[in-house]
């Protein structure tokens, strides 16, 4: 099964039920923190790569927009397991335990954002992709405001 299929088939409707795909256990704050900032790096390395391409720096190769839309939306429902409690630092402001309903629900937010974008890729209608692109960097944009150190 191609992993866009996989996301498509199997990851939706897990999103929706707010579940992770794994469950992750810590042994030291430390490795938490490293968890949810790799898991940002990657997600950020594939979001960039669409980036290009909806600005227009780089050329629109379908497939590529497909895979890295599907990355998103997967690795999109990994971080949010890695800020329990005991866990602050990082480039997390105290908001996100102080404020965590709050912030729950702007990590729901960029999920779904994220969904949609997955569904667009696979379309492979460019313009839809822009739109739910957009409507993406947005969520992301908006937790970072009210939960990441500038
Ligand atoms: C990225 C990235 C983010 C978001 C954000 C969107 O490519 O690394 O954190 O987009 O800048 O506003």
């Amino acid at each position: 099964m191609k992993l866009k299929h996989i996301v498509l088939t199997v990851l939706a409707p897990t999103l929706l039920a707010s579940a992770g795909v794994a469950s992750a256990q810590f042994q030291k704050p430390e490795d938490a923190i490293k968890y949810r900032q790799s898991a940002f790096t990657v997600m950020a390395n594939s979001f960039g790569k669409i980036n290009a391409v909806v600005k227009g720096e780089a050329s629109f190769n379908k497939d590529d927009v497909a895979k890295n839309a599907a990355v998103v939306a997967m690795i999109s429902t990994l971080p949010w397991q890695a800020f329990g409690p005991g866990t602050e630092g990082g480039n997390a402001l105290p908001a996100v335990w102080s404020e965590n309903a709050k912030f729950k629900a702007a990590s729901e937010k960029l999920q779904l954002a994220a969904v949609n974008l997955n569904t667009a890729a696979q379309s492979g209608d460019l313009e839809a992709i822009k739109k739910a692109f957009g409507a993406t960097g947005a969520t992301c944009k908006g937790c970072h405001d009210d939960f990441k150190k500038k």
